[in-house]
């Protein structure tokens, strides 16, 4: 049984995730779940001692030395010195503090990435927000006209599963026409740390463009931490949204062994470990891409992607929830692309997706029974 429904097309993507955790070859959830690099073992190693020192300094001061390792390590900078940050238990949670938030404001109207991961769409609509879909392209075309009467512009960059990044100049686009339409700018960029072109300083543009913005950060796909890890909700002064009460509804702060944590491998991240995580998902990508190519298919929806999923092509009359009981019964587990197109299902039923941050052993194992499947129906 999936979820409370039962049915593949019902559930959600997180049904569907914790439904893989079981299975022989778990390729569903997006989060890090390869052996750790030597030098992020020799921190791993090292928990004991990190406990000591989190116990020992004020819980303030290692809040803020976890947000500026994460944010420097990441090309971010001027957060720290131009806006507000509060540290949650996950990405999650700070969509939840945020969406609530704009209902205590009322603002009510959203403009959202189209596709995107469903709990995105799922969270906001659930704290009584109204969603209208912004197509990716139209994002990257820099259309202004498809906002309508949104108060609130939210972006996913890189976007999860196609892995596309809102490029700086779009960004300031973006952000001009917020600022004019005295709209609020948001974005989710828990893939960002996958790609050195999602790293310029997103927090100089934004201040540039004079716009009030929420950005969301995550520490949660790029280490394998066993789910320890936080979610940053950063804002500009001038939010105006009851940021803080809600989040103090809801928690006093991470634990700060995470934080001591986040803090230790962000370090690692900015002397190397980035480099070597790049590497990490580019091989693992390489290892399904020509696994694919030997089986006929000749087209990858997202050639460009660098994040630690990869979409793959359904050629039709197949449906991604069709191959999905069928690689179950290889006993792998992907995701169907479906519930990311949270305005138009159907067109999702082009794609699944399939996560990298595992052993490249699995990967191929997950490449094989795919290419197996689609042997002689590539497009
Ligand atoms: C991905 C898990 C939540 C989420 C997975 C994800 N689901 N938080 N409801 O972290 O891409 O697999 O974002």
């Amino acid at each position: 049984v999936i979820g409370e429904v039962g049915s593949v097309e019902e559930a959600n993507l997180t049904e569907l995730e914790l439904a893989a955790l079981e299975s022989d070859i778990n390729v569903a959830d997006g989060h890090a779940r390869h052996e750790p690099t030597p030098s992020q073992q020799r921190i791993i190693d090292r928990l004991p001692e990190l406990f000591e020192q989190a116990a020992s300094t004020p819980a303030s001061e290692l809040d803020r030395e976890a947000q500026a390792a994460f944010l420097t390590s990441l090309g971010q900078a001027s957060a720290l010195r131009d806006a507000q940050a509060l540290t949650c238990y996950s990405s999650s949670v700070a969509m939840e503090v945020f969406a609530r938030a704009l209902d205590a404001a009322g603002l009510r109207r959203v403009a959202l990435i189209h596709p995107t991961f469903d709990n995105i769409a799922d969270i906001l609509r659930g704290c009584g927000l109204s969603l209208s879909a912004i197509q990716e392209d139209a994002l990257a075309d820099g259309r202004a006209d498809v906002l309508d009467d949104a108060e609130v512009l939210f972006v996913t960059t890189p976007n999860n599963p196609t892995g596309t990044v809102l490029r700086q100049e779009r960004l300031t686009f973006w952000g001009e026409v917020c600022a004019e339409r005295g709209m609020i700018i948001a974005l989710d960029t828990s893939f960002r740390g996958f790609d050195p072109r999602a790293q310029y300083d997103h927090y100089s543009v934004l201040v540039e463009a004079g716009v009030r913005y929420v950005v969301i950060e995550d520490t949660g796909k790029l280490w394998p931490t066993l789910d320890l890890k936080a979610g940053f909700l950063i804002f500009s002064d001038d939010i105006g949204l009851p940021l803080r009460r809600i989040y103090t509804d809801i928690l006093l702060g991470v634990s700060p062994l995470i934080l001591q944590l986040i803090k230790d491998l962000a370090e690692d991240a900015s002397a190397g470990g980035l480099e070597e995580l790049y590497r990490f998902v580019s091989g693992n990508r390489a290892i399904l891409r020509n696994e694919l190519t030997r089986a006929g298919m000749r087209r990858f929806p997202d050639a460009d992607s660098r994040i630690s999923v990869e979409r793959v092509l359904v050629p039709p009359p197949g449906t991604a929830t069709d191959l999905l009981h069928e690689l179950r019964a290889d006993g792998i587990h992907v995701l169907p692309c479906r519930q990311f197109h949270w305005a138009d299902p159907t067109e999702g039923e082009r794609f699944v997706r399939v996560a990298l941050g595992r052993p490249p052993a699995d990967i191929g194992k997950a490449a094989a029974a795919i290419a197996g499947r689609l042997r002689g129906r590539a497009p």
